[in-house]
């Protein structure tokens, strides 16, 4: 790369939306970044965090080289250096303590790297351990359970149509700032616009009157946890009244007579109290609903991570289904992704369905979902001794000392662990506790195509991004040093030949998938290696692919790079029955292990429902991302974010004032933060983001240190989690608050 201007593409990897940005630059120097309006997908959008690539880019915290730690104090040392002590000391705590002993944790940002996603199950299947840990389970587990229960496969989400939609009803999410999630969906204000413009409209049920509830029809409180009551009147009511029409679904649907049996108990005049949704607002939002030529409901964090998480979840889609709105154009619908959809793959319409409690962790019985165990298990699994106790830890972008309950626990146990390496960016809250920090690269540095997230996008597309600037010599690729972990794992050594391996590990999955075909399927990828080697044998032999040579039409990794602003798929088409993975071939209304969840609900409804005086939930915030970007300047100026959001009319009940400081309490769990009145609340919910709490020793952060913020992880529970999903409780904590 020279010093002259240049003009780069490249997907945004800072959030589910995956705006195209046009990045200019002078020599190794980033002059400029915009929204890059050719883009086939996001067409020019772009939120105030696409420019932070560069801060981040030139972050003078950001870590560019390995460091281990030397009697307590890291120092940088070459990547060979680092190589040799993670081989030094990892493969004697298996061979003396079982592959179990090494736990690995992921956290969000491996959702936005082909690399680490594409190379990450590389190193499990050489670690072969069950202690396996993620972000998901702080997140989406219980929507990846339902639709996988429903549809058979974990990614079979069904986002909405919304180009096409003409009712969209939105629980507990906020895509005005999140910019969607389980749903990438670029200009999600604009689209909204434009759907009311058409005479469409949006109603919001949020404990917020949030960004997405201002600019909606309607909106709704709704007391936090509530959904499933809410959800189960809802349905009731299509029932009850009539309403349900299942439309060209109908041959394709198992469980009809279940569902309605098990909703049968729950009219909304009964779950009105439980929701503090009037009985009457329900009943007409299930008539608006079924009553939509396109609508869809959706629903994201707040309908996840909640005690009845995964009822809710489920009862999204099966209200979709209900309606007629599932697989409907317009509707809530299946996307085809161009590469690496499981649901794309195998015989259409019918497969083997999803299986889950295959194992259980060690200490508090959380059942396995997805082949991952609940991350606020992996505390308890380090401290408590025993046979299967975990000694070791390969952490990989994330930072569950903040991002999950009850760090302070994580922490200590993080520090009796024998071995720990991080994979990070930061020396931050999470890989201060690390023996070896592995740098990740700069996502101006590497190639790029959405693993995830074209599985997920409400139009279907196919893009990729080639590194911006060139890697700093000796900065292998992300994905070379997962595949470097895993030869050490398997004793071939750190100076084991990667490409050899990367290609025979390759090979055998050719030969698993094509068998004959394998030599001309790997001389046709011959010019390409680790990741990109990958992607083009997806887009090759995907859905739209040219199947290497038999549709010479077809997509190729060739074909996607030679078009910068990526190549348009068309809008989402109707795939029922063959997106189907279900045993049965059918979309299956009633799972049994959710309707043996529900009696949890009908638990619940034996006992006098007694309402906290005060809750407190979650909120995003555009210029943050969950807790790794307070360290960029541009992002981090201005009034401080980290505020409490309370009802006034709590403030005067409990002396709180605007702007003043107030202790907050969950038992003997405390944070103290600062105070903002706001009639948005719910009175009786307080809101405050998470990922701060920067304050914390030993940590490499600036800018983020100046204002720590407070961690509202730390006044949660570990323990509380949605017993089906094992995903954590995050919202609906009963708290005290005072003034300090
Ligand atoms: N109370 C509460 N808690 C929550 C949530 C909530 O709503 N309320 N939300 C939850 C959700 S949805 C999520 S997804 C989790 C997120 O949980 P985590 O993923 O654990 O947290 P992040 O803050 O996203 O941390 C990302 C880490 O990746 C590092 N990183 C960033 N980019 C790269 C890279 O390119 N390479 C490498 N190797 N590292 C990189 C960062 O430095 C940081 O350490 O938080 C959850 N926690
Ligand atoms: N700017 C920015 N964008 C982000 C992120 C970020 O940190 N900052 N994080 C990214 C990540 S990792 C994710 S997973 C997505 C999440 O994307 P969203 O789900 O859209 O994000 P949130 O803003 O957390 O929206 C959750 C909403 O649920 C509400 N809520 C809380 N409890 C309940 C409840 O019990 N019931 C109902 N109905 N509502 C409830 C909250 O008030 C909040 O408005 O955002 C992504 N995008
Ligand atoms: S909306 Fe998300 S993907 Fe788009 S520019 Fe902002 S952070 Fe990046
Ligand atoms: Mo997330």
């Amino acid at each position: 790369m020279t010093d002259q201007h240049a003009v780069a593409h490249r997907i945004c990897p800072l959030c589910e939306a995956s705006c195209g940005l046009v990045i200019e630059r002078e020599g190794q120097h980033v002059t400029r970044i915009r929204g890059d309006e050719a883009d086939v997908f996001s067409a020019g959008f772009l939120c105030p965090k696409a420019v932070s690539l560069k801060d981040l880019h030139e972050d003078g915290d950001r870590l560019r080289t390995p460091l281990i730690k030397r009697d307590g104090r890291f120092v940088a040392v070459s990547w060979d250096e680092a190589y040799a002590e993670i081989e030094r000391r990892l493969p004697p705590i298996i061979a003396a303590h079982g592959a179990d002993a090494v736990a690995t944790v992921l956290g969000n940002p491996v959702a936005h790297k082909m690399s680490l996603m594409l190379y990450f199950p590389r190193l499990a299947r050489a670690l072969g351990t069950r202690n396996m840990y993620s972000a998901s389970s702080v997140d989406q587990v219980p929507k990846m359970l339902s639709v996988g229960l429903m549809f058979g496969n974990w990614m079979s989400v069904p986002v909405p149509d919304i180009d096409r939609c003409d009712y969209l009803l939105v629980l507990g999410a906020n895509p005005m700032v999140s910019n969607g999630s389980m749903w990438t969906v670029p200009d999600y204000r604009g689209k909204a616009k434009a759907l009311r413009a058409r005479g469409g409209k949006i109603v919001v049920i949020d404990p917020r009157r949030t960004e997405t509830a201002q600019a909606a029809d309607a909106h709704h409180f709704i007391r936090p946890g509530g959904d499933v009551f809410l959800l189960l009147g809802l349905a009731h009511t299509l029932f009850d009244e009539g309403l349900v029409r299942l439309g060209r679904l109908a041959p394709h649907v198992a469980g009809l007579d279940a569902l309605r049996e098990a909703v049968l108990p729950y009219p909304p005049e009964q779950m009105a109290a439980r929701c503090s949704v009037p009985a009457g607002v329900v009943r007409a939002l299930a008539r608006e609903l079924a009553g939509a030529q396109r609508g869809a409901i959706y629903g994201r964090i707040g309908t996840c991570t909640q005690q009845y998480g995964t009822l809710a979840s489920w009862l999204i889609d099966a209200i979709n289904v209900l309606t007629g709105h599932l697989d409907a154009e317009g509707g809530a619908m299946f996307p085809k992704a161009a590469a690496f959809a499981a649901n794309t793959r195998g015989k259409p319409g019918a497969g083997r369905g999803v299986v889950m409690g295959r194992y259980r962790s060690r200490v508090a019985g959380a059942p396995e979902v997805m082949g991952e165990l609940p991350v606020t298990c992996l505390a308890e699994e380090i401290d408590t001794p025993g046979p299967g106790q975990v000694r070791a830890l390969i952490a990989i972008a994330g930072n569950p000392v903040l991002s999950a309950p009850n760090g302070a626990r994580l922490a200590k146990a993080l520090d009796q662990l024998d071995f720990m390496v991080s994979m990070d960016i930061y020396l931050n809250e999470t890989s201060r506790h690390a023996d070896v920090i592995l740098p990740g690269v700069s996502p101006l540095e590497d190639a790029h195509y959405d693993v995830s997230f074209g599985q997920l996008s409400h139009r279907n597309h196919a893009r990729y991004s080639a590194p911006v600037l060139a890697r700093a010599d000796g900065q292998p690729d992300e994905w070379e040093s997962l595949l470097r972990l895993a030869a050490i794992v398997k004793g071939m050594g750190r100076d084991a030949d990667l490409d050899a391996y990367d290609t025979a590990l390759l090979e055998e999955e050719v030969q698993k998938a094509a068998g004959p075909a394998t030599p001309h399927i790997m001389a046709a990828l011959a010019g390409r290696r680790g990741a990109e080697r990958m992607l083009d044998l997806a887009l090759r032999s995907g859905p739209y692919g040219d199947q290497f040579g038999a549709r010479p039409e077809g997509l190729t990794l060739a074909k996607v790079q030679a078009a910068p602003s990526g190549i348009d798929l068309g809008p989402m088409q109707p795939r029922i029955p063959e997106v189907l993975r279900t045993a049965s071939g059918k979309i299956e209304l009633a799972p049994s292990p959710l309707l043996a969840d529900l009696t949890r609900v009908a638990d619940a409804m034996t006992v006098p429902d007694q309402v906290p005086e005060l809750v407190i939930v979650g909120r995003r915030q555009l210029r943050s991302n969950n807790s790794w970007m307070h360290n960029l300047p541009v992002l981090a100026k201005g009034a401080f974010r980290c505020t409490a959001l309370v009802h006034p009319a709590d403030a005067a009940r409990l002396g709180l004032v605007d702007g003043g400081r107030a202790q907050i309490r969950n038992g003997d769990r405390m944070v103290e933060t600062q105070v903002e009145l706001s009639e948005e609340m719910m009175p009786g919910v307080v809101s405050l983001p998470h990922g701060w709490g920067h304050d914390l020793p030993g940590t490499q952060l600036g800018v983020a240190a100046e204002r720590p913020g407070a961690n509202l992880n730390a006044l949660l529970d570990e323990q509380w989690r949605d017993p089906l999903s094992g995903n954590a409780v995050l919202s609906g904590i009963a708290i005290d608050m005072r003034p300090c």
